[in-house]
C-alpha cells in the first residue's frame, strides 16, 4: 500500500533536515561531557582516575562501533574521533554520512558505555559535534589544538586544587606554574595522561588500545600522521 500521508510528512519535515557530510574527507566527531563541572562536583581533583578510565573505555566502545575510525583523543570530559572514507573509491561512511545519525548515535553509544563503566547515580549526558576538516595537516593541527587545551586544563586543575579562585585570577601560565612551585608542586612530575591527554589507537596486533603514554604532539608530529595519514 502506498504511504502517500508518510511519504508527504518525510519530505516535507524530515528531508529537510538531512545533512550529507562530505565525502572522501576526514570527518572529527568531538564528544563532551555536559555540565561537567556539575557532574564532578565532589570527585577527585585535580585528577581523577576512574572517570578518565570510564572515559576511555566508553571511546574504546565506540571507535569499535565507528565505521572508519582512524584515532581517537580524549582529555578531560571530552573525546575526539577522527573517521575517514577515503581508503578507496567504494569505502563506505558511517550512517552513509548523515549527520544527525552520525552525532546522535556517537552521543548515545558513548553516554551508555560510559554510564556502564563509572559508579555514579547522577546521570552523564554528552554532546556530540561535527567538523569536516579537508586538510591532513590541519587534522594535526586539530588534534594539537586540543592537546592544548588538555596541558593548559591540567595545570589549572592543578593550581585550583591547591589555590583559591581569587588568588589564581589574573595569573599566567609561568605564574601559577611558580606558584605551585612555592608549594614543592611540580606539574611536570604528574602523570603523562594528565598532562597530556590520552588515545585510543589500533595497537600491533590491529586491536583498539588506549594510549596513556601519548607524547607532545607538537613536538612529535609522527606519532599523529601514523594514525591519520
Ligand atoms: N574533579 C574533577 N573534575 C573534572 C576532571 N576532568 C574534568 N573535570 C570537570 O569537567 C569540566 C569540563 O569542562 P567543560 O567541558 O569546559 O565544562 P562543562 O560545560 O561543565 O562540561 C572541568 O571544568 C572540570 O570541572 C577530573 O579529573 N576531576
Ligand atoms: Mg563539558
Amino acid at each position: 500500500m502506498k504511504d502517500s500521508l508518510g511519504d508527504r510528512i518525510k519530505r516535507y519535515y524530515e528531508d529537510a533536515l538531512r545533512i550529507q557530510v562530505p565525502r572522501g574527507t576526514n570527518l572529527v566527531l568531538r564528544i563532551d561531557g555536559r555540565s561537567f563541572h556539575e557532574f564532578t562536583k565532589g570527585m577527585e581533583r585535580p585528577y581523577c582516575r576512574p572517570l578518565a578510565d570510564a572515559l576511555d573505555q566508553a571511546a574504546l566502545t565506540l571507535a569499535k562501533q565507528m565505521m572508519g575510525c582512524r584515532f581517537a583523543y580524549g582529555q578531560s570530559d571530552e573525546y575526539s574521533f577522527l573517521l575517514t572514507d577515503y581508503e578507496n573509491e567504494k569505502s563506505p561512511m558511517w550512517f552513509d554520512g548523515n549527520l544527525q545519525k552520525l552525532v546522535s548515535v556517537a552521543a548515545s553509544v558513548f553516554t551508555s558505555a560510559f554510564a556502564r563503566n563509572f559508579n555514579s547515580k547522577k546521570l552523564a549526558s554528552f554532546d556530540c559535534r561535527a567538523l569536516v576538516i579537508p586538510q591532513a595537516s590541519e587534522v594535526e593541527k586539530y588534534f594539537i589544538w586540543r592537546q592544548l587545551d588538555a596541558s593548559a586544563n591540567s595545570l589549572n586543575m592543578l593550581a585550583s586544587a591547591h589555590y583559591s579562585h581569587k588568588e589564581l585570577l589574573g595569573k599566567s601560565e609561568a605564574e601559577k606554574h611558580d606558584m605551585l612551585h612555592a608549594r614543592g608542586l611540580n606539574w611536570a612530575k604528574e602523570p603523562a595522561d594528565f598532562k597530556r591527554g590520552r588515545a585510543v589507537l589500533r595497537g600491533a596486533s590491529g586491536d583498539w588500545v588506549v594510549d596513556l603514554e601519548v607524547p607532545i604532539f607538537q613536538r612529535r608530529v609522527s606519532y599523529l600522521r601514523e594514525q591519520i595519514r
